[in-house]
């Protein structure tokens, strides 16, 4: 995991960014701003640190590397598509578990208590949230959030920008399609394909979006 020379800036200002916080200090790095597009945020603190402004003002500051620090799968994905930074920053909190064999994207975060097991592959600008388990040999795609308490059996997908609501949990080799969505408590024990969102126990589709 790369450490830049300078601080880093963290796009978001709402209470995902605070986590984000909490771990980049916990790994080390120090938090120089916070951007935000929304104009009433300007000036005020999150954890202490400073929303200097909205996210098209980064390119008039210093700042090489960045997170972006926004729930929302698709606001991830358009804005790693629109701003241009030298440096996405990886964030591993120090009380989470990725065996070293895991490749972990430019732009992800894995939270405390997250546990990532051997051979799995993890996207950009993905969250792995707190108490979040991904177990072996899974591929999780790009801007894909496993919210707190998921558990991935071994050998299970999730496509591109698939959202795993808190406390889901996927049998062996399930294949969440990209930009699913699975409600939370779901308990995944087939497929769910490609922008659907699926819904309990067992998890059925409840609608194609
Ligand atoms: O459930 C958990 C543990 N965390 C949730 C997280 C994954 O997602 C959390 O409880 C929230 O549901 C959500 O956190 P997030 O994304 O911080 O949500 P919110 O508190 O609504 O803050 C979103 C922030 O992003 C707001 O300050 C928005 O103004 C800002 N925002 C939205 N779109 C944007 C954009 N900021 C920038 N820079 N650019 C955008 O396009």
């Amino acid at each position: 995991m790369s450490r830049p020379l300078t601080p880093v800036a963290v796009i978001g200002a709402g209470g995902h960014a605070k986590v984000v916080i909490s771990t980049l200090r916990a790994a080390g790095h120090t938090v120089g701003g916070v951007f935000d597009d929304d104009p009433r945020k300007t000036g005020i603190s999150l954890l202490g640190v400073k929303v200097l402004g909205l996210t098209s003002d980064i390119v008039n500051t210093d700042y090489r590397a960045a997170v972006i620090a926004i729930g929302n799968n698709v606001t991830r994905r358009n804005l790693a598509q629109r701003i241009k930074v030298a440096e996405w920053i990886t964030v591993v909190h120090p009380a989470a578990w990725v065996d070293p064999t895991v490749k972990l994207g430019q732009g992800t975060v894995v939270f405390a208590a997250a546990v990532i097991q051997p051979d799995t592959i993890v996207g950009d600008h993905v969250i792995i949230n707190t108490g979040s388990t991904v177990d072996h040999d899974c591929v999780v795609g790009d801007f894909a959030h496993v919210a707190p308490g998921v558990h991935l059996a071994g050998e299970t997908q999730l496509g591109e920008g698939a959202l795993l609501g808190i406390g889901v949990v996927v049998k062996p080799c399930c294949r969440i399609g990209e930009w699913a969505i699975v409600g939370a408590g779901g308990v995944v024990v087939k497929d769910v394909p490609a922008s659907v969102t699926a819904v309990g126990v067992p998890a059925v589709p409840r609608r194609v979006r």
